[in-house]
């Protein structure tokens, strides 16, 4: 155990280790991924955690001590026309703070987590539990900032106790958009680089070893710009023996699929469909695509830069903070689909190169996004709460 770890298992004041809640979206996706991992780094820490989530969060594999899951599944009833999540989540809220005593609930994603967690410190006293609210991308930047959500959002935010965001450019915008006048404080996400890393390229092949691989992974919505990835992909194929691998589920596959058959490169794409292991498959990639049209952090090009696999995205909302363009990818606009496919043949073309803007990806993930500092700090907002 690291010595930054060794500090966070301390109590403060000689105080038992915190108890904390933590909900977020069970199924794939950049929160529910932040959420697992920080709930897996506290309970390693010693701190007790319990999800409160409609089912095991899928980045949370196995078995670890002092984690516990706690599921909200709204009870049948025939006069529902639909089952109230919302308000099955708050009362679990309310029953496991009363149970296991939690001293903070960290919600992830304003809706409907934060929601349910202000009606659940109401019927609480409010003072017993502490509410922390972590903004994670179109809860502010799309659906949370819809008008007919904009006055429930924007509540919930101002009522939760302390608020973070994953980037400079999330906070601004939350702050922005919703008139937040408290101060909500910027926590990068985090990576395991053990995790994440390029030795983790073990039996698994994508491609015979003179095909290039360039890899995309996403929940395959319109802010993920996947027509962009195709053509993309699709011009540096006209160029060179290439594979496209993407992984992933969502709206916008099928288009991706058709699309990439009416380019004429669809027996050279790859759709896997949603991957559990991205630390197997992301090693085995050269260069990694996410030309999205607005991103808050985009967790999947930290895995990539932590795999050493250079990163070409686009500079929407917080890549920029990630991604250090000439460093250790490039970006361009969304649609610049030229910008793309030349910084990606450019990669291509000099292995010294990608090999070297890999190594300092690496460095970068180990340096900026270090899950022993980021921890600390969810630790020290939790602890000015109680
Ligand atoms: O806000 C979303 O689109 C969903 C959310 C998710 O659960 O995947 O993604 C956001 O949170 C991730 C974790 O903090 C970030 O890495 C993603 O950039 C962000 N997505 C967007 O901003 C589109």
């Amino acid at each position: 155990m690291s010595p930054a770890k060794k500090t966070a298992t301390r109590s403060k004041r000689g105080k038992r280790p915190l108890r904390i809640g933590i909900s977020c979206y069970a199924h794939f996706g950049g929160s529910g991924v932040v959420a697992s991992e920080l709930g897996r780094e506290l309970a390693r820490r010693g701190f007790e955690v319990h999800f409160i989530a409609s089912r095991l969060p899928f980045r949370l594999r196995g078995f670890e001590s002092n984690i516990y899951l706690h599921e909200s599944q709204p009870a049948y009833y025939p006069v529902f026309e639909e089952a109230p999540v919302s308000l099955a989540l708050a009362a679990k809220m309310v029953e496991v703070t009363e149970n296991y005593k939690l001293d903070v609930l960290h919600v992830h994603y304003a809706m409907p987590f934060a929601t349910s967690a202000v009606l659940a410190k109401q019927i609480l006293l409010p003072s017993q539990l502490g509410l922390v609210t972590t903004l994670h991308g179109t809860d502010i930047t799309a659906v949370g900032a819809e008008p007919s959500f904009f006055s429930v959002t924007q509540f919930s935010i101002r009522s939760s106790d302390r608020v973070t965001a994953v980037s400079r450019f999330l906070q601004e915008r939350a702050e922005a958009t919703f008139a937040i006048r408290k101060p909500i404080e910027v926590i990068y996400n985090f990576i395991d680089t053990e995790v994440f890393s390029p030795r983790k390229r073990g039996r698994l092949r994508l491609a015979d070893p003179s095909t290039r691989v360039l890899m995309h992974a996403s929940n395959f919505r319109p802010v993920k710009n996947i027509p962009v990835v195709i053509q993309t992909f699709a011009e540096v194929r006209r160029r060179m023996r290439a594979k496209l691998v993407m992984v992933g589920d969502g709206p916008e596959k099928a288009g991706a699929e058709h699309l990439a058959r009416e380019l004429g490169v669809h027996r050279d794409v790859l759709f896997l469909g949603n991957q559990d292991l991205m630390e197997e498959l992301l090693p085995l990639a050269d260069v990694f695509l996410l030309p999205s049209s607005s991103e808050s952090f985009g967790l999947v090009a930290l895995e990539a830069l932590s795999a050493e696999v250079p990163v070409v995205s686009s500079n929407a909302g917080g890549l920029p903070e990630v991604v250090e363009h000439g460093v250790t990818g490039f970006l361009h606009d969304p649609q610049h689909v030229a910008g793309h496919v030349s910084s990606v043949l450019t990669l291509l073309g000099d292995e010294r190169l990608r090999r070297s803007m890999g190594r300092r990806g690496r460095k970068v993930a180990r340096e900026r996004f270090s899950a022993d500092e980021m921890v600390a700090r969810y630790v020290q907002v939790y602890e000015s709460l109680r």
